[in-house]
C-alpha cells in the first residue's frame, strides 16, 4: 500500500482547518428563524436574488433590518420570529417543520470575542443541511453545499466589537444534481445541523497537521504540520510528551513542517486497547494539542490486517439519527455516545457511519471508545453521473471528510458510495474519487457498498462483480435476501462467487421488525422473522471466501419518507436491531451472541 507522506501532494484548495480542540467562542443554542418556502427574503418579484444587486434592499432578510420611521416598509422582523436551537434539524423542533423541505433564515446576534489587533478570526460551521448561504453584518460570506461536512469563512475583518448580526439562509429543498441527489431512504433533516463557533487564531497558526504511523516494523511515524499566515523558516515543534517524543522543524516558504521519528515504546491503538498520545503542536504564537491513536491498517490477500494482525469486523451500521426522545439529528456527544455504547453491548468492534460524514464528535468517540470505523460520503443510489458539477460536489465532500477526520486512528475505510448502478459514467467518476481518496490519503483502506447479481445458469450462485471492486481495498456489498430477495430458505441455498483476491465485507443485511412484534416464525416485521433471518444470514455470511466481517442493517429504528405503513412503519425504517428508543429485539441477541463467538475464536 501507498503511504501517505509519499503522495499527499499539498493541503486541498478548501483547506481543511482542525477546530476541534481549540478554545472557540459558541454560537450555539437559540437562533431566531424565519420559514421562507417561496424565498422572498431572497428574490424579489421578478425572482432575481438581492444578493446580486450592489445595494440590496433592506428588505431582504440578510440585512436583519428594522423600520428606521414609522413609514418604512419591512415585512419581516427576526427579533419577533420563531426560535430554533443549534445544533439540530428544524424537523423535529416544531410539528410544523416536520415534513418541510425548502429555505428557513437563521439569525444570530453576537458581540465579538477578545482578540489582539493582529489576531485573525474563522467562522465554523459543522455542518448545515443542504446549503447554506451565509452572512455577515449585510454582506454575503459565501456558499457551502452539502449537508454533513465542516465549513469556514475567515471573518477578522468585517466583524464589529459589539452587536453582529449573522444571517444563514439553509434550504434543504432536494435536487437531481445533489450529493445525494433526491431519492434516499433517510430523512431530508433541515437546518444548522451541528455547532457553530467562532475561532481567535494568531497571524500565523497551525491550520493543520497529519500524523501516522508508517512502519510497523521500524514504528516509524510521519508527520507533517500545515501553518496559515507563514512566510518560511517559521519554528514548529512537535512533541508526544507521553513518548518522550519532542522534534523541531523549520516551516516551508508554503508554510508545511515535516517530520519523521521513531516510538519504540509506543502502544498501538486498537479496539482492545484504545490508546491514545497527547500531540502537541508549538509555533512562537500558537500551541495546538490533540489526542492521537497509532496503528496500521492494510490487506494481504484475502486478509485485513490491523497492526499487523488478522481481523475480523464485527460491525454494526448506524444512522446519525437519535429518536429516543422524539429528536432526530444527533445534536451532541452525549447522543453520539450513546448510540456508539449501543453498537458495544452488541460487542461490536467496528461501526459503519452511514451514508455521509456522520458528526466529529462520533469518530472522536470512537477513537476513545476502541471502535474501528467506516466512513462514506452521500454518494447514494443514482447519482448524477454525467454532471461535472455533482462531480465537484461529491469530491469536495470526500476532501472535507478526509480532512476533518485524517488522523482518527479509528477511522479504518473511506467509502465513496452505495449501491450505485453500474455503467460508464459512474465508473468514470467513481474512478475519479477513488483517485482523489488515495492521493489525500494513501494510508487506509477504500471500498464502496456494491450490489450482487444471480448466475444465469444458476440462480442459486450469487455473483459480485463490479469495475469499482478493481479500484477499492474491501470489497463490500449490501444484499438482502429473505427480504427484497426471495424468502428465508434461500438464505439457506445460495452460494457465492467474488472472484477478487481482497478481504470481503458484507455491509447490509437485514429486516424491518416492529419491537414487540411477536408471532409465529414465517410472518414478516415480527421480531421472530428478523432474529430468523440473522441467524440464517450470519450462517451463510461464515461460508463466504475471504469474508472478514459484516456492519448489519441496521443500529436502530431510523426516520424515513419511503416507510409509511401505518401501525408498523408509521415513518421509520423499522431495521433496527433496536428500537429508536434503544430497546433490543430478538435479532440483537442472535447478532451479539454471534461476536462474543467471534471474539472468542479471534482470542
Ligand atoms: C439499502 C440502503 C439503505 C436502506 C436499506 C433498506 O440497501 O443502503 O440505505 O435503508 O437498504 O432498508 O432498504
Amino acid at each position: 500500500m501507498l503511504l501517505w507522506s509519499a503522495c499527499v501532494p499539498a493541503f486541498a484548495t478548501e483547506a481543511p482547518m482542525q477546530v476541534y480542540t481549540r478554545a472557540t467562542h459558541t454560537l450555539d443554542r437559540e437562533w431566531k428563524a424565519i420559514v421562507d418556502p417561496y424565498e422572498n427574503g431572497y428574490y424579489d418579484y421578478r425572482y432575481q436574488p438581492f444578493d446580486q444587486r450592489a445595494e440590496p434592499p433592506r428588505g431582504a432578510y440578510f440585512m436583519d433590518a428594522k423600520p428606521a420611521s414609522p413609514t418604512e416598509l419591512i415585512e419581516y422582523d427576526f427579533d419577533q420570529a420563531m426560535s430554533l436551537q443549534v445544533p439540530g434539524d428544524w424537523n423535529t423542533q416544531d410539528p410544523k417543520l416536520y415534513y418541510y423541505e425548502g429555505t428557513v433564515w437563521y439569525r444570530k446576534r453576537f458581540d465579538a470575542p477578545a482578540r489582539r489587533p493582529s489576531d485573525r478570526v474563522f467562522l465554523e460551521f459543522g455542518a448545515a443541511n443542504y446549503r447554506a448561504d451565509v452572512y455577515l453584518n449585510g454582506r454575503k460570506l459565501g456558499v457551502h453545499e452539502g449537508g454533513f461536512t465542516p465549513f469556514r469563512f475567515e471573518v477578522g475583518d468585517r466583524l464589529q466589537d459589539r452587536d453582529n448580526s449573522l444571517v444563514v439562509k439553509v434550504d434543504n429543498k432536494r435536487r437531481a444534481d445533489g450529493v445525494p441527489t433526491l431519492n434516499t431512504d433517510w430523512w431530508n433533516y433541515g437546518g444548522i445541523t451541528r455547532s457553530v463557533e467562532l475561532a481567535v487564531v494568531p497571524a500565523v497558526f497551525v491550520r493543520d497537521y497529519r500524523i501516522a504511523l508508517e512502519s510497523l516494523e521500524d514504528r516509524e511515524v510521519a508527520a507533517s504540520v500545515q501553518l496559515d499566515g507563514a512566510r518560511g523558516g517559521e519554528k514548529v515543534t512537535l512533541s508526544l510528551p507521553e513518548l518522550g517524543i519532542r522534534e523541531t522543524a523549520a516551516a516551508t516558504a508554503e508554510g508545511r513542517a515535516d517530520f519523521r521519528f521513531r516510538v519504540p515504546d509506543a502502544q498501538l491503538w486498537s479496539p482492545t486497547d484504545p490508546r491514545l498520545y497527547r500531540l502537541e503542536i508549538a509555533t512562537t504564537d500558537d500551541t495546538l494539542a490533540d489526542r492521537v491513536g497509532l496503528r496500521t491498517i492494510a490487506t494481504r490477500g484475502k486478509q485485513l490486517l490491523l497492526n499487523g494482525e488478522p481481523l475480523f469486523l464485527r460491525g454494526i451500521s448506524v444512522h446519525e439519527e437519535y429518536s429516543a426522545d422524539g429528536g432526530g439529528r444527533v445534536r451532541n456527544a452525549e447522543e453520539a455516545k450513546q448510540l456508539l455504547l449501543w453498537a458495544r453491548q452488541l460487542d461490536a468492534n467496528f461501526v459503519r457511519l452511514a451514508h455521509y460524514p456522520h458528526n466529529e464528535h462520533m469518530v472522536r468517540l470512537a477513537d476513545e471508545l476502541g471502535l474501528l470505523v467506516w466512513s462514506e460520503i452521500p454518494v447514494y443510489w443514482t447519482i448524477d453521473w454525467n454532471d461535472e458539477g455533482t462531480y465537484r460536489n461529491a469530491q469536495a465532500q470526500l476532501e472535507a471528510m478526509i480532512g476533518r477526520d485524517i488522523n482518527r486512528a479509528s477511522v479504518v475505510v473511506w467509502s465513496l458510495a452505495n449501491e450505485t448502478p453500474v455503467s460508464e459514467p459512474r465508473n468514470r467518476f467513481l474512478s475519479r474519487l477513488a483517485a482523489r481518496a488515495r492521493a489525500l490519503d494513501g494510508s487506509r483502506l477504500l471500498s464502496a457498498a456494491m450490489e450482487k447479481h444471480y448466475r444465469e445458469d444458476d440462480p442459486d450462485v450469487a455473483v459480485v462483480e463490479d469495475p469499482l471492486a478493481e479500484l477499492v481495498d474491501l470489497v463490500s456489498f449490501n444484499q438482502y435476501i429473505g427480504w427484497y430477495d426471495g424468502s428465508l430458505d434461500k438464505i439457506d441455498r445460495v452460494r457465492w462467487q467474488i472472484p477478487y483476491d481482497k478481504p470481503v465485507f458484507v455491509s447490509e443485511f437485514g429486516a424491518d421488525a416492529g419491537q414487540g412484534l411477536h408471532a409465529d416464525p414465517g410472518a414478516i416485521w415480527t421480531e421472530e422473522y428478523q432474529a430468523d433471518l440473522y441467524r440464517r444470514t450470519l450462517a451463510m455470511l461464515d461460508r463466504i471466501d475471504g469474508y472478514v466481517g459484516t456492519s448489519p442493517w441496521i443500529l436502530a429504528d431510523f426516520r424515513s419518507p419511503r416507510r409509511v405503513l401505518p401501525g408498523v412503519q408509521d415513518d421509520y425504517n423499522r431495521k433496527g436491531v433496536l428500537s429508536e428508543k434503544g430497546v433490543p429485539k430478538q435479532a440483537a441477541l442472535v447478532l451479539r451472541d454471534y461476536y462474543r463467538r467471534k471474539a472468542d475464536e479471534a482470542r
